[in-house]
Formats: structure tokens, sequence, C-alpha cells
């Protein structure tokens, strides 16, 4: 639950039966983007969202996202106008992802929603700034270029307590995962509204 005043109030009821969406996570920090991708996941489903529209993809960390989520925006694109379906990630190749019971094969359309997550834990350098700040300005780049909504599941947090906190992994916490979810069925569906 999140405390106080936060959070992004009552979603409004959508239905995201014909949306495709896809989640692109990094690998670094595993044991906590498992939880938040599934959280996304499961949301996903809750919100109409099939199964087989679902595409999961993985990059090696947070810095590889901007550029994942917008090879696989384009290539989703161009398999819709072209290419045989199955063989929508183009170049990318499948994913192996650490999510049970998750798929990269889709049906054919361009997606109507990326969720880009990663989690970054701040060390002794400005690593972790130049990657925050780096990745939070790409991801808003393609959502702008592209006209998709990119979700921004990036937890840039102080130490581990701080991010297990927000993947739902302590008796106090909540599920970060979930909200983006939610949100990238409520967008994907405004931006089939607004086109
Ligand atoms: C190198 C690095 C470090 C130190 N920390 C993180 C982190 O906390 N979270 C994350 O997602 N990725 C981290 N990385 C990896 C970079 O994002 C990137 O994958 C590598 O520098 C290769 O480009």
């Amino acid at each position: 639950m999140f405390e106080g005043i936060k959070g992004p109030g009552d979603a409004p009821s959508v239905d995201g039966a014909a949306l495709r969406v896809a989640i692109v996570h990094a690998r670094w920090n595993t044991e906590l983007i498992t939880p938040l991708v599934e959280g996304a996941r499961k949301k996903l489903l809750e919100g109409g969202v099939k199964e087989s529209n679902i595409v999961i993809q993985s990059v090696p960390g947070s810095w590889e996202l901007p550029i994942a989520c917008q090879r696989l925006f384009a290539a989703s694109q161009v398999q819709a106008s072209s290419a045989p379906s199955g063989d929508l990630l183009g170049g990318l190749g499948r994913s192996s992802t650490p999510v049970p019971g998750s798929t990269s094969s889709a049906s054919a359309g361009p997606f109507d929603a990326i969720i880009a997550v990663g989690v970054l834990i701040k060390g002794d350098t400005v690593h972790f700034e130049h990657i925050a700040e780096s990745v939070s300005r790409g991801l808003m780049r393609i959502q702008l270029d592209f006209g998709v909504p990119v979700i921004f599941g990036l937890l840039t947090v102080l130490n581990e307590d701080q991010a297990k906190k927000r993947a739902g992994l302590t008796a106090d916490g909540h599920n970060h995962g979930e909200d983006w979810g939610n949100a990238a069925v409520e967008m994907g569906v405004k931006r089939k509204q607004w086109a």
C-alpha cells in the first residue's frame, strides 16, 4: 500500500483486450527485477491484455533500456506492415525471461505501450547519477519521438532496503511493478483513443 497521499489514485476502468504491450527489463539486480516484472505482467492480464500480446525482453542493465525500447517498438511497426507473423522482434532475438509463464511470441501490430523496468542502486561513485539521468531522458525521448507511452519503471534508490520495499518484498512494501502495469493499460487505451 502507498503511505500518506502518494500514489496514482483510482485507475479509470479501461479494457486492455485490444492492446499489445512490451515489458523490457534489465537483468541487473534480478532478485528485485523479477517481482517487479511479475507485478507489471499481473496487472496487464487483470486489465484485459491477452497473454499472447505481452512481449517480455531482457537487456543486461538499465543503460541498455532506451535502445531496446526504441528497436523493439520500431521492429513492431515494421512487422505490422510487412514481416511475417512471429518475426516481431527482428534483430533483437528472443528474450530469456526470469518470469515463469511469460512469453515473447505475440501477434502482429505495433505496441500500444512499453514498460521499461530497471533498478539502479546508488554506489560510491557518480555512476548512478549518469545512468539515471541518461536513461530517464532516453526513455522520455522514445515516447515523444515515437508517440508510444513508455512507462517509467526505473527505480532509482539509495540502498537495497529502499529497492526491496518498492518491489513489494517487505511487509510494509508495495510492488511498483503493479502500478506500471496499470499505467500501461490506461495509457495504451488512451493512446488508441488519441490517435
Ligand atoms: C554497471 C552497472 C552498475 C554499477 N550498476 C547498475 C545498477 O545498479 N542497475 C543496472 O540496471 N545496471 C547497472 N550497471 C550496468 C549498466 O546499466 C550497463 O548494463 C553496463 O554499464 C553495460 O553498458
